[in-house]
């Protein structure tokens, strides 16, 4: 597959966001006391991970070498109920239309649009609470804390798709790259050679009365590019966001294929590609029109042509800019600009029984979190687990899913015994 050195459109992304402190277990010191009351301050959250769409980013060259991002760890509580600090959160800048999908099943999580748009792609790990929260008139001296939560962590997938009003869709060769140089500041590499340009270009043309559009040079498209051949397949995606395809037909004597015959390929690519492509308001331009001798060359018939231009000489191109900003016009009046999307994650709460082996495993934030405590070799820490997970109803969901006592059950990383509801210790 080629991957140019600067413009790369997909790619993995690693994030990991970060890890809550843990909780501290203390005693405050007294003189002439062996032990104070509890005092142990708080773990510190841990960073979370952000996209971040972001107008200076022209590509997702930053993830190919360096797939990996991660939200800072949030630090221990200690005592004099000090607090841990929490971890920086991690702003990672994707290209303007970036979307993001599960690595795994390929689900959209998020399409992030314009600059500013952002997902949350990994929650950080809440800080553990410390010993002196815990005190009561039933507990004096808490020996135990919350152990800090993990940050979630997992595989995304990038694709960008770029953003553009008018895609310029053309066989290798036939000009592209010389009218976007002419109409815009962009200034892509031009050559008389097929597949001078190997990655998209974008500028911005725009208009005597001020109106603004952005036309994406596409590298050129080649029968079968629907099916991978020329590098047409890899770059199709960038047409999908455009809302009007600028179609050249290349009418110098030199063309690979008579303009009807140009027109008919183009138009069986774009359709084999995406059949709603074709949908698009389109204007079917020849080019280098300057090279064919009279208008009525029989090299140029047959095709069905909106008007002619030559880039080299200028001729017809300002009528071009013209129509593409008629059309651009009437195109976002009839179909809104796209905004983002992003998928908002089921709540993290909750818990879930299920079978595992001989036993019973409880899965979910909730009941992880009820038995992540410091030590629960401990009496009192255990006792507070266990009227946690009570609250929660975790011992009457063991008993609607069918729980016998002494059958194993795990929590997390605690592991114990079901006993029937009467038997619970209170
Ligand atoms: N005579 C003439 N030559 C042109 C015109 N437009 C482009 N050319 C020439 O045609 C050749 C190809 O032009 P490019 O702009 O690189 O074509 P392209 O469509 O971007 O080609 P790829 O990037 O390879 O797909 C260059 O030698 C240009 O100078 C034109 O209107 N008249
Ligand atoms: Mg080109």
């Amino acid at each position: 597959m080629v991957q140019s050195a600067q413009f790369v459109d997909e790619c993995n992304l690693h994030v990991k966001a970060g890890d809550g402190g843990a909780g501290s277990v203390a005693f405050r010191r007294e003189a002439h006391v062996a032990k104070g009351g509890p005092d142990g301050g708080d773990g510190g959250a841990g960073g979370d991970v952000w996209l971040v769409a972001d107008h200076n980013v022209a590509s997702l060259l930053a993830f190919r070498d360096q797939p990996f991002r991660r939200g800072g760890d949030g630090t221990h509580g200690s005592g004099k109920r000090r607090h841990g600090t929490s971890g920086a959160e991690a702003l990672v800048l994707v290209p303007e239309g970036t979307v993001v999908r599960d690595h795994g099943d390929g689900t959209v999580l998020a399409d992030l649009v314009r600059s500013g748009d952002r997902y949350l792609a990994a929650e950080a790990g809440r800080g553990g609470r410390g010993n002196a929260r815990f005190l009561s008139n039933r507990r004096r001296a808490p020996a135990f804390a919350e152990q800090g939560e993990e940050g979630e962590e997992r595989w995304l997938r990038l694709e960008l798709k770029l953003l553009a009003d008018v895609a310029l869709v053309g066989f290798p060769n036939v000009g592209k790259s010389t009218l976007i140089s002419r109409i815009s500041a962009a200034k892509p590499k031009v050559a008389d050679y097929p597949f001078t340009t190997l990655e998209p270009h974008l500028g911005v043309v725009r208009t005597g009365e001020g109106f603004e559009y952005v036309v994406a040079d596409v590298p050129g498209l080649i029968e079968g590019a629907s099916e991978g051949r020329g590098l047409g397949h890899r770059f199709l995606r960038h047409i999908e966001r455009a809302r009007v395809l600028c179609v050249l037909i290349d009418l110098s004597p030199a063309a690979p294929a008579p303009p009807a015959d140009q027109l008919a390929v183009l138009t069986a690519e774009l359709a084999a590609y995406r059949p709603d492509l074709l949908e698009r308001e389109r204007l079917v331009v020849g080019s280098r029109a300057d090279l064919v001798a009279d208008e009525d060359d029989p090299a140029a018939g047959g095709a069905d042509l909106d008007l002619r231009i030559s880039a080299v000489t200028g001729d017809g191109v300002a009528t071009l800019v013209g129509r593409l900003a008629d059309a651009v016009r009437s195109a976002r009046e009839a179909q809104p600009p796209a905004t983002q999307f992003v998928v908002h994650r089921p709540v993290r709460e909750g818990y879930e029984v299920r079978r595992e082996g001989a036993g019973w495993v409880v899965e979910g934030r909730e009941a992880v979190r009820a038995v992540a405590l410091s030590d629960l070799t401990r009496a009192d820490a255990l006792a507070e687990a266990q009227r946690r997970l009570r609250r929660l109803g975790v011992d009457r969901a063991l008993a609607r899913a069918g729980a016998q006592p002494g059958d194993p059950v795990r929590i997390g990383g605690l592991v114990f015994d079901y006993a029937a509801d009467e038997d619970v210790a209170r």
